[in-house]
């Protein structure tokens, strides 16, 4: 343990399955582990924070087949490759202390390790396995599970399986599972405690099945060949071989297990509030200290999924907003453990109203009344009044009402405290009005004090909302030049009379205001683009499957033609109308809708391929004989055209068939 320090902290979040781009849902649980895992730092904790991505199963492995590469290099492009995993935390400023991939040759190692021991104590066996298998979520279900024939998880189709598995005997470690969950506060929030008791435990717990032999991208069984270990017994022991539990590594097993919290989405709540605590039982290793389940960010009121095309994507609100706008958005918006709505309207109006409107204003407006009236330099002195202590006051009550909150995780309420003492500096503003006792050289004094004042609510608030936004508090402290000492987490209470150390200095901006109307116009040109993108690249025409008589394709009569003139049809912007060699002696006028695709100059002299012996037709009063040959596709939605041109050398009136 380091010294001076308040102890060790090992916080997690889950290893996400690199099978598609981060979303920000996955966003909100790591940003919400990291400014816990920075707020215990900034307490004097020697914190270690994991994060990582869980890469084996049959997902990946059928989507590395899809792709045509190999799994390990599917995976390796989402996690490594551009605006990947590892792109976006450092985007984000996640400041974890340790990565894991499941498919590191030391985790790989450590699994195979436990499964065998495991095995060797009784608890895990051999058995078959007859049940419903969801593809997408790698999950096994018993009929009795199923919702309506579906996946309850996912609401998609199951399939039949049966097959020679490993099995996990879960139904042994249940009644020390139940009391754990009842009668402790291991899971958090509690409401989540009923859940599990009345939907899995009271049911009877089934043994688990922790292998398979129909894949074979995962951790082999070594005793066993054609059994690889099954997701949940290779995933939740991440949390332990990252530090070292059966490799050789890492060494901090002994000084940061058991964990103090696992951070999870609710819906894989039951795996770590059941399944990991029976695992750890089974290697008589001690319990973690708690398991928080977060709730779900959907957007306008939908699940968000790939297939409904509505993920919202943290690398495009980082760039547009700032990482510590969207960071802030994400924790104070949201309470931890409930569901959320993730709404563009409702980030822009945070960022205006929270970030522009109060903490912004608030350090501009102070910022610059120091350069104004005293060219920054606050010194020391000044002159007192009663109205002081309330801010005081104020800032001793936020400050212990925040430490309560955020170690019960309410990040939103947390912060909401610190903006207690936001707000009510900008009151204080509009109270002492320090534009009226810059007017005299008497008042000059409670001038000085005033600004003091404001300076040591903003230094204290900059402190609180570190943890969450953190290279915004560090321009907030810097712009009133803290030294390292003010910044602390000793430092964290009201100075009464400030010292002369505040030089301010104006700078942009912290938090622009946002013009809702154009951004959300821009988000929404954004989405469309990014829809645009994703479709496939290139689409043809579907075949017909009806035939045609040789004798009957044979009377389309086609004729290499050469193009003499090529004009705009007037009051059409789709026809265009070709004067043509057709070989006959007498030109021939056809008129083709392609005039979004060619400009009418860059035909003439071209060798096309017409239909002859079509029956003319009108067009915008002209006559069309005939009908010239192109190729049509699309791409990326959008429609192609390609008039066939054949070779120059090919003679006007030739036949084509
Ligand atoms: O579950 N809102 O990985 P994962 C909030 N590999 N959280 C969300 C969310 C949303 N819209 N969508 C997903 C796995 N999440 C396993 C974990 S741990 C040993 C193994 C959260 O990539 C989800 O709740 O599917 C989960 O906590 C996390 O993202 C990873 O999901």
């Amino acid at each position: 343990m380091c010294k001076n320090c308040k102890g060790n902290y090992y916080i997690t979040t889950p290893i996400y399955y690199p099978s598609s781009n981060l979303h920000i849902g996955h966003a909100y649980c790591t940003v919400a582990t990291d400014a816990m895992a920075r707020y215990k730092r900034l307490q004097g904790y020697n914190v270690k924070f994991l994060t990582g991505t869980d890469e084996h199963g049959q997902k990946i492995e059928d989507k590395a087949k899809e792709a045509g590469v190999t799994p390990q290099q599917f995976v390796d492009k989402i996690v490594l490759g551009e605006k990947g995993v590892l792109d976006l935390w450092k985007l984000m400023n996640i400041s974890y202390d340790r990565f894991i991939r499941t498919t590191d040759d030391y985790h790989v190692e450590a699994i195979a390790k436990i499964f065998r021991k495991m095995y060797e104590k009784g608890d895990i066996y051999k058995g078959s396995y007859k049940g419903k298998y969801c593809k997408p979520c790698e999950s096994f279900w018993t009929e009795s599970q199923l919702v309506e024939g579906k996946c309850p998880d996912c609401g998609r189709d199951v399939e039949d399986a049966e097959e020679e598995a490993y099995f996990f005997r879960l139904g042994k470690y249940a009644d020390r599972i139940r009391d754990l969950l009842e009668n402790t506060d291991f899971l958090e929030p509690r409401s989540r405690v009923n859940e599990m008791v009345n939907n899995f435990i009271k049911p009877g717990l089934e043994d688990l099945c922790v292998s398979r032999t129909s894949f074979t991208w995962g951790v082999p069984v070594d005793f066993d060949p054609g059994h690889v270990v099954y997701v949940w017994i290779d995933a939740l022991n991440n949390y332990i071989t990252a530090l070292g539990y059966e490799n050789e590594k890492y060494d901090d097993f002994d000084a940061f297990w058991p964990a103090d919290v696992h951070f999870v989405g609710k819906e894989i709540v039951r795996f770590h509030a059941i399944i990991w605590p029976a695992i750890l039982m089974s290697l008589e290793l001690p319990l973690p200290k708690k398991v928080y389940g977060h709730g779900w960010l959907n957007f306008n009121g939908e699940k968000m999924s790939k297939s409904r095309g509505n993920v919202v994507d943290p690398y495009l609100l980082s760039e547009r907003f700032g990482v510590d706008a969207l960071r802030f958005f994400l924790l104070r918006t949201f309470p931890f453990g409930s569901d959320g709505n993730f709404t563009n309207e409702l980030l822009i109006n945070t960022i205006n109203m929270d970030l522009a409107n109060v903490l912004g204003n608030l350090v501009s407006r102070t910022t610059a009344m120091a350069q104004k009236y005293f060219e920054g330099k606050l010194v020391s002195g000044g002159e007192a009044a009663e109205l002081d202590g309330e801010l005081r006051a104020l800032a001793a009550e936020v400050i212990a009402n925040y430490e309560k909150q955020m170690d019960a995780f309410q990040f939103s309420v947390g912060l909401n405290e610190a903006f207690k003492l936001i707000n009510r500096a900008n009151k204080y503003i509009d109270e002492t009005a320090p534009w009226v006792l810059a007017k005299s050289e008497e008042t000059k004094p409670r001038l000085l004090t005033v600004l003091k004042n404001l300076c040591e609510c903003i230094r204290v608030a900059a402190i609180l909302v570190s943890p969450v936004m953190p290279d915004s508090a560090k321009a907030i402290l810097d712009q009133l030049n803290v030294p390292e000492e003010g910044r602390t987490w000793e430092a964290l209470h009201y100075c009464d009379d400030p010292e002369s150390w505040w030089t301010t200095s104006a700078a942009a901006p912290l938090f622009p205001r946002i013009d809702m109307e154009k951004e959300l116009a821009a988000l929404e040109e954004l989405k469309a683009q990014a829809a645009k993108a994703a479709l496939p690249a290139l689409e043809v025409e579907p075949y017909t499957d009806e035939k045609v008589d040789f004798e009957t394709f044979c009377k389309n009569d086609l004729r290499a033609v050469k193009v003499l003139e090529c004009v705009p049809v007037k009051k059409s912007d789709k026809l265009l109308q070709f004067t043509l060699d057709d070989g006959s002696g007498t030109n021939r006028q056809i008129l083709s809708g392609i005039a979004k695709f060619y400009k009418p100059e860059e035909l003439v002299g071209k060798t096309l391929v017409a239909i002859t012996n079509l029956p003319p037709r009108k067009m915008m009063g002209r006559e069309s004989c005939g009908m010239l040959l192109s190729a049509i596709h699309t791409e990326k939605g959008e429609e192609k055209l390609n008039l066939i041109m054949i070779s120059d050398s090919i003679p006007a009136g030739a036949k084509l068939c």
